[in-house]
C-alpha cells in the first residue's frame, strides 16, 4: 500500500477515536497466535479450578502477560494516538463463564486513576469471540467530551469491578453501542467514556485481556510501570523489569500459590 495511503489511514483512526471515543473491530492476532495467549489463560484457570473470572496486575509478575501487552502490533496501533513514550499501567482479565450473572456497571476508567484523560486508553483484547449473547462490552459512544462524571460505590457480588462503582446517573442504554469482536480482534477505549457489560446469556466463554496504556510522561509519580515504548528516561516512576518466566506453571498447586502471591484475583 503506497505511503499516503497508509498515513491517511492512520489520521482516520486517531480521529475515529477522539471524536467517538472508542475504535473497534482492529484486527491484532490471528486465531493461531491467540490460542498460545489463551493456553497461557488455561494454565492459570487450571490452577483455580477451572474458574478464574477476574485476574489483575498480571504484567509485571507473569511473562506471558507481559508479552502481550507490550507487543509490537498493539503498540504500533495506538503509537499514533498516544505518542512513542508509552508504558502500560495495568492488565486485568475478565472472564464470563456461559450463563452466568456476572456484569460490569456503567463506569469510566478515568474515576480510577485519575490519569490524564487525553494521553491515556485502554485497550480490550478478544481472546475468544466477544459478542452481545456472552456479554461483550458496550460503550456510550461519544460520552468521554464530558470528561469525569460523578460516580457512587456500592456493593454488589456480581459487578466485576472490584470498587464497585458505577456512574451517578442514568445512562441511556438505547445509546449503548455493543463492541463486538472476533477473537484476535481488539477495541480501544478513551478514559473517559462511559462502558460497561451485561452477563454471559450464552453457552460460549467471554475472555478478554484489558491493557490500560499511557503517555509515560503524564503517569502520577511513584506508580510501578512497564515502558512498552519509548527511550526516555522518568525520575518519577518506578519502573518494573521484564519478569522471569515461572518454571512450574504446569503444576496447578505450585502455580496457585505463585498467582496468588503476585496477581490480583477476586
Ligand atoms: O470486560 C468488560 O466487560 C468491561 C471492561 C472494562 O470495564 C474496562 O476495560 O475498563
Amino acid at each position: 500500500m503506497p505511503l499516503h495511503n497508509t498515513m491517511n489511514q492512520t489520521t482516520v483512526n486517531c480521529n475515529t477515536f477522539r471524536t467517538e471515543g472508542v475504535m473497534f473491530p482492529i484486527p491484532i492476532f490471528s486465531k493461531k497466535e491467540v490460542l498460545s495467549h489463551k493456553a497461557e489463560f488455561e494454565l492459570m484457570e487450571k490452577a483455580f479450578n477451572g474458574k478464574l473470572p477476574y485476574a489483575g496486575n498480571l504484567h509485571f509478575s507473569l511473562l506471558w502477560a507481559y508479552e502481550l501487552s507490550t507487543h509490537p502490533k498493539i503498540l504500533d496501533f495506538i503509537t499514533p494516538i498516544l505518542g512513542d513514550d508509552i508504558s502500560v499501567v495495568g492488565t486485568l482479565m475478565l472472564t464470563k463463564y456461559p450463563k452466568t450473572d456476572n456484569y460490569v456497571s456503567w463506569h469510566q476508567d478515568g474515576m480510577n486513576s485519575k490519569w490524564d484523560q487525553n494521553n491515556s486508553l485502554t485497550a480490550w483484547l478478544a481472546l475468544t469471540n466477544s459478542n452481545a449473547g456472552n456479554g461483550c462490552m458496550q460503550v456510550i459512544p461519544k460520552s468521554h467530551e464530558n470528561l469525569l462524571q460523578e460516580h457512587v460505590y456500592f456493593t454488589d457480588q456480581k459487578n466485576m469491578i472490584r470498587k464497585g462503582h458505577r456512574i451517578a446517573t442514568n445512562v441511556n442504554e438505547e445509546e449503548a453501542l455493543d463492541l463486538e469482536l472476533r477473537s484476535g480482534e481488539m477495541s480501544i477505549h478513551h478514559n473517559s467514556i462511559i462502558h460497561g457489560s451485561k452477563p454471559n446469556a450464552s453457552l460460549q466463554k467471554r475472555i478478554g485481556f484489558i491493557i490500560r496504556y499511557i503517555n509515560t510522561k503524564y503517569v502520577n509519580p511513584g506508580t510501578s510501570v512497564i515502558y512498552a515504548k519509548g527511550n526516555t528516561k522518568y525520575d518519577h516512576l518506578n519502573k518494573i523489569d521484564k519478569p522471569d518466566a515461572f518454571g512450574l506453571k504446569h503444576s496447578p498447586e505450585a502455580y496457585k500459590d505463585f498467582l496468588t502471591q503476585n496477581i490480583v484475583i477476586k
